[in-house]
């Protein structure tokens, strides 16, 4: 992204001049913006780790009282920092000397403001299990019951047990028209439609999170109906999603179809209440690589619960083998949105990513050497994963076997190459005003803070590093509320909640609270135009967020976005986790 020019500063200071002025005319214009004096994790501090928290340029003074009201702290704030990304200078409070668990005020005497903190030995538990259950809120073909949703209980949506073969994806063996059964699965966002694409990132990440971090998503209780089995209710969770995956391939020929998806994207309605036809459409060389990277990487997790699934670890395999040869057979098929389907794309047309990825997670699966060939053919440098750059994905798997790979595979400097990734990743952090390594402000980009968190507590995991684990702890508390907006990005925790998520069951519920646990997408500068002309919203990348149901370029939910987090807070969570 880049920075905003003064040309783009002076248009978007007059189109703010105009926003007040309009707001002050206009009562419907609720947004208007108030500036917090300070911005500050509003979940929760780790007793015996760093604590950061940020006041604007003129608090001169920063005292804090424990909860019977004695001082235990008070600092001048470091001089301020400038970040272009958002336009305003910080000051840094370093209040690590505080280690005593409870709730402490902070005061800012020059600005008569105060606010609460909390700190202790584990301040995550309620929301890593809370980020895991908002994906139980999001399976279609279910009821959500009472006793595990609570107020957001609602009746079942899209089966999906009657969808249609779209002419895009028709052949031989299902021409259009063709009734499948594709049930199960996760809305992929605020939109009800499933997506294979985003589908692949999401539940690698909570495969991951499982791998990396199994005492503590052993036994992390989400309370969601699968509870109480047996088996991790993370892996429960993951299973819902990926049995649906699964379904979208074709028997045939082994191709996958992009999606299955309403023509449209439908009203702000309940799940049960959207009831349009539904289709599969198109195979894709990125839906087949997708598809096979996770099931492949499914088989080898699978084989430990061989009791609870059953075959499901070998079919899982084979399903996999069967994706990689349609799609080295059509190595080049971009998704090309047809005349008569709206709904999200997920396109992408560079496969070296997905090829590299699938090869990972298949050569680790088998150890066959064609698989280890296209890794070394592929190979290029890691990069923040995203849904549509995967490759690093296929590193964290190889990683985690790093002792096991071949020489050649080796040689490729795959761990030099991830570890100069985080080290770059940390040192932004560790002078950025806002201490966090983000730089570019893309559509989700909470997502790429928490991406990069995981980065850091695999490299953690590798190293034993402090420092990574201690930026990774950064990225958590700027998601949390030490950004820019000042908002707590997940529904249901902070003081500065986001309430309004572009999210239609949140949305049609008819109740005031969000559904929980769900990542806001944040800040970015991509689209201006999804909400009324009359609602402000700041030019500056990292604060051009609002809250309100219309913007979904900065305020929807989605599946591989909250993915991450459940990897990030329960990573952290689980380092002082004792059974
Ligand atoms: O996350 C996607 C983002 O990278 C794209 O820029 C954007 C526009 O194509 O689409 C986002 O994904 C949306 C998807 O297409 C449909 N479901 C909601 C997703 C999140 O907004």
């Amino acid at each position: 992204m880049i920075s905003p020019t003064k040309k783009m500063l002076k248009f978007w200071g007059l189109v703010i001049l105009a926003a007040i002025s309009a707001s002050c005319n206009n009562p419907m214009a609720k947004n208007a913006v108030v500036e917090p004096m300070a911005y500050y994790n509003q979940v929760g501090y780790v007793a015996d780790l760093p604590k950061l928290l940020l006041v604007t340029e003129g608090v001169a003074l920063v005292l804090i009282q424990d909860h019977e009201g004695n001082e235990v702290f008070s600092a001048v704030p470091e001089p301020p920092l400038f970040w272009e990304q958002s336009g305003d200078a910080v000051r840094k409070v370093d209040f690590s000397a505080i280690t005593k668990p409870g709730f402490y005020q902070v005061l800012l005497p020059n600005e008569n403001e105060s606010f609460e903190i909390h700190i202790s030995e584990r301040p995550f538990e309620e929301l890593s299990k809370a980020v895991l259950r908002s994906f139980y809120y999001n399976r279609s073909g279910m009821a959500i019951e009472p006793q595990f949703g609570g107020q957001w209980a609602r009746p079942a949506g899209h089966p999906d047990t009657i969808v249609y073969v779209h002419s895009s994806a028709a052949d031989e063996y299902r021409p259009e028209g063709t009734i499948i059964a594709s049930p199960f699965g996760w809305y992929d966002a605020g939109d009800y439609n499933k997506y294979i694409v985003n589908s692949g990132i999401s539940t690698y990440t909570m495969f991951r999170a499982l791998v990396d971090f199994k005492e503590f998503f052993g036994l992390l209780d989400a309370n969601i109906p699968e509870s109480g089995t047996g088996v991790p209710d993370l892996l429960s969770e993951t299973m819902y999603n990926y049995r649906w995956m699964l379904s979208m391939q074709d028997p045939h020929d082994g191709g996958v179809y992009h999606k299955l998806t309403n023509k449209n994207f439908d009203g702000m309605v309940m799940p049960h209440e959207a009831t349009n036809d539904r289709f599969v459409v198109s195979k894709t060389t990125a839906a087949a690589l997708n598809f096979a990277a996770v099931a492949a990487q499914a088989s080898r997790i699978l084989s430990e619960y061989e009791i609870h699934f059953p075959g499901l670890s070998e079919e899982s395999l084979e399903k996999a083998e069967k994706a990689w040869e349609w799609a080295v057979k059509n190595p080049d098929i971009p998704y090309v949105q047809p005349k008569d389907i709206q709904t999200g794309a997920y396109g992408d047309s560079h496969f070296d990513d997905e090829f590299f990825w699938a090869a990972s997670e298949l050569y680790l699966a088998t150890g066959k050497h064609e698989y280890l060939d296209v890794l070394i053919d592929k190979y290029s440098k890691p990069m923040v994963p995203t849904w549509g750059q995967v490759s690093t994905l296929g590193f964290l798997s190889l990683l985690d076997e790093y002792d096991n790979l071949a020489e050649s595979l080796k040689e490729t400097g795959l761990k030099e190459d991830f570890m100069a990734l985080v080290d770059q990743l940390v040192s932004v952090s560790q002078t950025a005003p806002y201490g966090v390594s983000i730089q570019e402000f893309a559509w989700g980009s909470n997502s790429q803070a928490a991406n990069e968190g995981m980065l850091k507590l695999v490299a953690y995991r590798l190293t034993g590093n402090e420092a990574y684990f201690h930026s990774a702890l950064s990225d958590l508390d700027y998601i949390l509320g030490r950004n820019a907006t000042g908002y707590c990005f997940v529904t249901g925790f902070g003081h500065k909640k986001v309430m309004n998520i572009h999210h239609r069951p949140s949305e049609a519920d008819g109740i005031e609270e969000p559904v929980p646990g769900f990542l806001a997408g944040g800040p970015n500068v991509d689209v201006f135009t999804d909400c009324p002309k009359n609602v402000e919203r700041s030019p500056f990348p990292a604060k051009s967020f609002v809250d309100l149901v219309c913007s979904y370029s900065t305020n929807e939910i989605a599946i591989n976005w909250n993915a991450p987090l459940v990897y990030l807070v329960g990573g952290i969570e689980a380092r002082h986790f004792k059974e």
